[in-house]
């Protein structure tokens, strides 16, 4: 039994394996074999997967600026399981098909004005989708092609590897100093298991937002390339990462990786507790309120 706030994950079948395949489309004549199951769509993500190489394109379709609510981190988690679960894959290439913007990050009003049940189902869902993608099997590539802030960059930073679009409106980073709130532990060990102790130091203290040359210049992505060139470089890089014995680098991933993991998965209801102590205080609401009537206000 989980938890309650658990994604009940392990439940579910493998939606992508063709032998358990609940039923036909409604389109499948009667008697003929199923057509092989490449893509997978639910409201916010977009999966396609090219069983002949191994790589599946995932891409986020939540306008306008793909934050990750509840119901996106519900179906991020899925979406990674079902190809975890598929043998026939090995890779998955991350974008975003909102134009300049991969992710905003974490939906802020699911952190406002919500109540104490809320919060520990959205905290348990943000916490599930990071330690599916940190610790996935899968070659990660993050392909950024737009602004990723906060909630994006960490989805980024658990990639195994990133290229950003090549464009200085774009910007990555962990700013939440900025909102008046603090990235919890295991963001702030994922930057620094990217860019080092002194960059993660300054860059999450001042909640910085690097535009793209400066990222790469931080080492917070690894490439920049031309926005019309991104995917054909993301599909390269992943067949040179593939290109390796699958078991080697997993294990070498795990190695890299494991210490970070495990302190969450040590310390996960203390989170979730200190998450919602800290969310529920007067001040942090209000900072939060007045961040977004500013997004708002800038806008008009
Ligand atoms: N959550 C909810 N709504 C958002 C978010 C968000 N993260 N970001 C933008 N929106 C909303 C805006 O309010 C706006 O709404 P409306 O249309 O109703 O006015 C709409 O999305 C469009 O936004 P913009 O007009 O600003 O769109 P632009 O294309 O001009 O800019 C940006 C896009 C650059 C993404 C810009 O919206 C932005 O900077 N957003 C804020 C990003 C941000 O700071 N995110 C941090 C979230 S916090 C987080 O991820 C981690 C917190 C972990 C710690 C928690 C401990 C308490």
């Amino acid at each position: 039994l989980c938890p309650p706030g658990v994604l009940p994950l392990c439940c579910r079948p493998p939606a992508w394996d063709r032998a358990t395949r609940p039923s036909p489309s409604p389109l499948q004549p009667p008697g003929l074999p199923l057509a092989p199951c490449r893509s997978f769509t639910n409201n916010k993500i977009h999966v396609e997967l090219d069983e002949s190489s191994g790589v599946a394109m995932m891409k986020f379709k939540s306008p306008p600026v793909n934050s990750l609510s509840l119901e996106f981190l519900t179906e991020f988690s899925i979406s990674l399981e079902k190809l975890e679960n598929n043998r026939a894959c090995r890779g998955v290439i991350i974008t975003s098909a909102v134009p300049k913007i991969f992710s905003s990050g974490l939906d802020i009003t699911e952190m406002c004005g919500k109540s104490v049940e809320h919060y520990t189902e959205f905290w348990r869902a943000v916490q599930e989708m990071w330690l599916r993608l940190y610790s996935s099997n899968m070659v990660t590539v993050a392909a950024v092609n737009g602004s990723s802030p906060a909630g994006g960059c960490l989805v980024a930073l658990s990639c195994d590897y990133r290229i950003m679009a090549e464009n200085p409106k774009f910007s990555i980073g962990l700013n939440e100093a900025q909102l008046g709130i603090v990235a919890p532990f295991w963001f702030k060990d994922t930057f620094v298991n990217v860019v080092g102790h002194r960059i993660a130091e300054r860059s999450l203290q001042l909640g910085s937002l690097h535009p793209a040359p400066e990222a790469l210049k931080l080492g917070l992505v690894d490439e920049l390339v031309p926005e019309d060139k991104l995917m054909e470089k993301a599909a390269a890089v992943m067949a040179q990462w593939l290109a390796l014995p699958d078991h080697a680098r997993q294990l070498t991933k795990t190695m890299m990786r494991k210490a970070v993991l495990d302190r969450l998965l040590a310390h996960r209801e203390e989170d979730i507790k200190n998450f919602i102590t800290f969310v529920s205080k007067e001040s942090i609401q209000k900072s939060l309120r007045m961040y977004m009537e500013m997004l708002k206000k800038r806008k008009s």
